[in-house]
């Protein structure tokens, strides 16, 4: 993976008197921008759904040909427990009645499959989301852990911005940039308004392209497309009151800022310093072909990880209903 150059500036400068809303919802709050998604915002997006179509957003967990996983992280393994081979040789336990049972379990890295970050995943200096100490990361995550999210859930208006389709492109290339601006104009072309309070989901094509690649070449030099850094940008999710970002890439923004060389200077500037909550790895390919085939770009999405105790991330299976 791509290392921040040594000319990088320290993300401290880089984001001085840039918004926060850090205290906007009380000292302890652990869920921040997920605050905007009230009982009107759940409405509204009850409201986007027109013809009961449902999507599921996560992509495949376990695949014996490999999961997109950010690499450094382990792929996740699935062992079997117990299965008939295990009564075939004698070594299951017998139940009265004679039922057979299979079990299983999973190793995987809590960030490695689609999942929700915990807001403390990402911080600088020694304060994560809302100024709670880096040290509560110690040994597990005791503020600002996915579980607080997990408890919460996620419920409101979806709007899906098709990025590759607006640039005529399978799927974005490898360190390909897009900002606010193109996310308006992909909007306007499809004829749909990002409103305050969306929750916004980007189709970029890249974990879609996880399957299609040969693994090799996916994975060599890792350097993900996505969103792009600048001061602009910051205040575009700060004034529309984003309270999610959804997007197939497995970092939610380009891997290196082509501007600052700072590595994923967003999860700064968006998770911990906003509290918007970061959706990644998400498969919408589906999703955003019946809503290139039917043009309604909004829909119902409703998600809840795994409630992970002191978790710096957990899986989830996010649904769009349309
Ligand atoms: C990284 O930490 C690289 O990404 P994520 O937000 O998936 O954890």
């Amino acid at each position: 993976m791509a290392e921040a150059s040594s000319h990088a500036p320290r993300l401290e400068d880089l984001l001085a008197g840039l918004p926060s809303n850090w205290g906007r919802w009380g000292a302890d709050d652990e869920v921040g921008s997920l605050n905007y998604l009230t009982a009107s915002e759940v409405l509204r997006g009850i409201a986007a759904v027109r013809k009961g179509a449902l999507f599921t957003l996560q992509v495949p967990l376990g695949d014996p040909n490999g999961d997109p996983v950010w690499p450094g992280r382990t792929q996740p393994t699935r062992v079997n427990l117990l299965d008939k081979g295990h009564y075939l040789c004698g070594k299951a336990p017998h139940f009265p009645g004679d039922s057979e049972f299979a079990d299983d379990m999973i190793i995987m890295s809590l960030q490695g499959s689609t999942q929700y970050d915990a807001l403390g995943h990402a911080w600088l200096g020694d304060e994560l989301w809302n100024g709670f100490d880096a040290k509560t990361t110690c040994g597990r995550m005791s503020k600002a852990s996915v579980l607080p999210i997990a408890e919460r859930g996620i419920a409101g208006r979806g709007v899906l911005i098709d990025m590759a389709r607006h640039r005529g492109k399978a799927a974005l290339d490898r360190g390909e940039t897009f900002d606010h601006h193109d996310l308006e104009a992909a909007a306007k072309a499809q004829g749909v308004e990002i409103c305050k309070h969306d929750i916004l989901v980007v189709r970029t094509g890249w974990i879609g392209s996880f399957y299609t690649k040969p693994r090799e070449e996916f994975f060599r030099d890792y350097v993900e497309p996505g969103l792009t850094f600048s001061r602009e940008l910051v205040a575009w999710f700060h004034d529309r009151e984003i309270p999610n970002l959804v997007t197939d890439t497995m970092a939610n923004e380009v891997t290196v800022d082509p501007e600052s060389g700072v590595v994923l200077p967003l999860h700064i500037a968006l998770m911990r310093n906003l509290g918007v909550a970061f959706t990644e790895i998400a498969s919408l390919e589906k999703l955003a072909q019946d809503c290139a085939d039917d043009g309604q770009w909004t829909f119902f999405y409703v998600a809840a990880p795994l409630k992970v105790v002191g978790g710096t991330g957990a899986p989830v299976n996010p649904l769009a209903i349309k």
